[in-house]
């Protein structure tokens, strides 16, 4: 059997096309199903639903030998190092080029980003990814005051928590109902296949026909 990670939303809704190229039907829909656990039209393979940012710690641990997610989540992931060796735990073989966007710097429109960074004062920064920005602002040499948060970041420079914001991007409607402007693009954003080292030694032409497949289906995209 091979168990593959999903998160429920657009994880699930841009891979299951990809899938669908791979001649593979989910037979359940997360939506309507209570169940975490989907059988799928091959008979071998079962998809597991996860928090999102749990895909990367079920994938290491061996709880499914293969997973998708973000970048975004991936690196934090790694960057945390829990111990268990960060990134090091994962093999990435593939950009599937779904759930897209960036990551940016935002502030309220009147905020003046780029003279607080000019004249080196401290900015404070309202953050789910609190190790990727940690690592851009130390990059540029600006001071930050990180601030983590698990949700809901653009309501940080509404109410006096944060100067700016870290967050994903995608058509930048959030951003703007919220009057915030994006200051700064930090980096493209897309989800990745990731695969438990030790299960493709164990299973690995299953494996490798299904991350072949993968590609296959990102390469037909249209
Ligand atoms: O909800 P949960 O805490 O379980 O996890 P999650 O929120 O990380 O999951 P989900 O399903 O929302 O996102 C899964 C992955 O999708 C992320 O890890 C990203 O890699 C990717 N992705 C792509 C996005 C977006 N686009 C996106 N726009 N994730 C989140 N957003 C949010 C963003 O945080 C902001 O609040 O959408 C809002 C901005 O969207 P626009 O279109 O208004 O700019
Ligand atoms: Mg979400």
């Amino acid at each position: 059997m091979i168990t593959l990670a999903l998160s429920k939303g657009r994880i699930f809704d841009d891979t299951l096309p990809l899938l669908r190229r791979a001649g593979i039907e989910v037979l359940e829909d997360p939506e309507t199903s209570r169940k975490l656990i989907l059988a799928t039209s091959r008979p071998d393979l079962r998809v597991v639903l996860v928090r999102a940012s749990d895909v990367p710690t079920y994938v290491q641990h061996g709880g499914a030998d293969l997973g998708v997610a973000g970048l975004d989540v991936l690196l934090e992931h790694a960057k945390a190092g829990d111990g268990a060796g960060g990134s090091a735990g994962l093999y990435r073989p593939l950009d599937l080029k779904i759930a897209r966007c960036r990551m940016s710097v935002a502030t309220r429109e009147d905020f003046d980003y780029a003279s607080a960074v000019k004249q080196g004062s401290r900015i404070r920064v309202a953050t789910k990814y609190t190790q990727t920005a940690r690592e851009f602002f130390a990059a540029k040499g600006v001071h930050v005051d990180l601030i983590k948060l698990y949700g809901s970041m653009e309501l940080a420079p509404l109410t006096g928590l944060a100067d700016a914001i870290v967050d994903l991007v995608s058509t930048g409607s959030t951003l703007v109902a919220n009057h915030l402007v994006e200051v700064e693009r930090i980096m493209d954003i897309s989800s990745r296949l990731v695969v438990n080292p030790a299960a493709l030694k164990l299973k690995r032409e299953p494996l490798r026909a299904l991350i072949d497949a993968f590609e296959a289906a990102v390469g037909a995209a249209p």
